[in-house]
């Protein structure tokens, strides 16, 4: 380089630039650190717990000799010549389960009277000994092929208790027959998403043990996507009552242990435990006629009688998994599928528009500090679990702020947790403010996957969340605000509770951390 020539300034930049990141490294670098997510609370869902629990919704086909015999318990005895549907169709059983937003469809595949709706190798009691399709049959098959041709899922009840199996009585020998029938399920029909399985069992009938952990462990290995439903999990539980409704506090955490499959503690079961050990979510089960299995003489639910139940079953947090039985001629009734269809109507009605999609979303605080979008505030209006507002840690108060932008009636409130990061909230309240005045609208327990909640009509632009106690930092990950024009009850605020409490109560519930110790969650 000549004297003459020009420094060169890009260069010298750069060597600037070297310069003070060798000087001041640290500094530089920490600061493009994000702030990671929060620990998880244990427990957690696993995956297939996390599939199951989005579905929301199973559709439960009660179908079999009782279908024909007019009976709900049959005898184990009815000739198989009476099964002999003249028009099953499988395909409008799926088309009616997708087009009803069930993810999954889970079919009586053996109920207590051990006919079995597959030619098992196992048994003469089954379709190859019917009249049906000339004993060339397979009910499970058929509803397998619909199930994916309409995209959802397949699950299968195998009655424990079989009436009709001269093995029902022998532990060793009738474990090794329903084993046998459960892996012919298990291996000859694809992806099976669920086994349920409960612990009915007549008054005074042969006593037995069934090798529960035997079961579960071989369902897993062959299906280690399946959720498993029992009285006590180990994926799923029952929620306690036949009538499709959990406790407005439900907790998915649960001691398995606890629990005996067969003679539950209704409360327990509805309730869930907040110190559980296990992650096992309840499922509710009920029937769109009074009966599970289809009777001439019966009529199916209404859809706002079905809405009341999806608002006490998804709505708690829970799954709902409705029965709607098949006739004689193998076919859901007409008035079933126009139930359905109702009750898909007022749902969307409800659910397709939320007043709160265009408000500001603020809060109390924000994890890593303000202007980190993984844990703003504004998260809480996309819908789904994925993606949540976090507070800073060590805060005093829990607070999400919600302005409208204009008045709107409303009076359903849509709340979800991301559950993948543990359930977490033990009480919250909402607040709207009325005439320049904050007033409680609605006090709550639990949230968990998704709670909705029922008000009376109210009109307000400006609203107030409060997270009054929580078993860790508390994370949301949704708040939808509905008009629901259909339904005539609404929640009431707990009256016994302080309703000016915008100070944060302090929740210690043992917990186990991420690392597998002990400790207190002081929040
Ligand atoms: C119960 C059974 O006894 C009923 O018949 C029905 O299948 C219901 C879903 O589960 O345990």
């Amino acid at each position: 380089m000549g004297i003459k020539d020009p420094p060169n300034a890009p260069l010298l930049l750069l060597l600037l630039l070297l310069l003070l990141l060798l000087y001041f490294p640290t500094p530089l670098y920490a600061s493009s650190n994000p702030t990671p997510p929060p620990l998880p609370i244990l427990p957690i869902p696993s995956s297939s717990q996390l599939r199951w629990q989005l579905g929301e919704m199973a559709l439960f086909i009660h179908f079999g000799p009782n279908t024909f015999t007019d009976s709900e318990w049959g005898s184990g005895f009815a000739e198989p010549s009476v099964f002999n549907p003249s028009d099953l169709d499988a395909y409008q059983w799926a088309r009616a389960a997708a087009a009803g937003g069930f993810a999954r469809v889970v079919i009586t595949a053996k109920h207590h009277d051990g006919f079995c709706l597959w030619p098992s190798s196992y048994t003469n009691y089954s379709v190859r000994s019917s009249p049906w399709k000339e004993g060339q049959g397979d009910v499970v098959a058929e509803l397998a092929a619909a199930a994916k041709k309409f995209g959802i899922g397949m699950g299968v009840y195998l009655s424990p208790w079989d009436r009709h199996d001269s093995s029902y009585g022998k532990t060793v020998e009738y474990n090794e027959h329903y084993l046998g029938q459960m892996r012919e399920l298990l291996t000859g029909y694809g992806d099976i998403q669920e086994v349920w399985l409960d612990g009915a069992k007549g008054e005074g009938e042969k006593d037995m043990d069934y090798l529960f952990e035997c079961w579960f462990s071989l369902i897993h290995q062959l299906q280690p996507q399946a959720v498993i439903f029992s009285d006590a999990g180990p994926d799923s539980r029952w929620v306690g009552d036949e009538a499709g409704v959990a406790s407005s506090t439900c907790w998915s955490l649960f001691n398995r242990s606890s629990v005996t499959i067969g003679h539950t503690d209704d409360q327990y079961s509805g309730r869930g435990d907040p110190h559980g050990r296990d992650w096992v979510p309840a499922e509710c089960d009920v029937s769109i006629r009074p009966g599970w299995f289809w009777h001439k003489s019966e009529r199916p639910k209404s859809a706002v009688t079905l809405l009341d139940i999806y608002y006490k079953s998804v709505g708690r947090n829970c799954l709902l998994i409705l029965n709607v039985p098949p006739n004689s001629s193998g076919l859901i009734a007409d008035e079933d599928l126009q139930v359905l269809q109702d009750f898909t109507t007022l749902r969307s009605t409800i659910f397709s528009q939320n007043l709160a999609q265009d408000a500001t979303i603020t809060a109390s605080s924000v994890r890593g500090g303000l202007g980190d979008p993984r844990f703003d505030p504004s998260n809480v209006l996309q819908e789904g679990i994925y993606t949540y507002w976090a507070p800073d840690e060590s805060q005093s108060e829990w607070i999400i702020f919600l302005d409208l932008g204009q008045p709107a009636s409303f009076n359903v409130l849509q709340i979800q947790e991301p559950i993948q990061m543990g359930q977490r909230v033990v009480e919250f309240h909402v607040d709207i403010l009325i005439d320049g005045e904050w007033k409680t609208m609605i006090r709550g327990t639990t949230i968990g996957y998704k709670r909705l909640l029922r008000l009376q009509m109210v009109e307000a632009q400006s609203l107030r969340f409060f997270i009054d106690g929580s078993r860790a930092d508390p994370l949301i990950s949704f708040i939808g605000i509905f008009m629901d024009p259909f339904s005539i009850k609404y929640d009431l605020p707990d009256g016994n509770k302080t309703s000016s409490s915008n100070s944060r109560q302090i929740i210690m519930i043992p917990t186990h951390n991420h690392s597998g110790n002990m400790s207190i969650a002081t929040m």
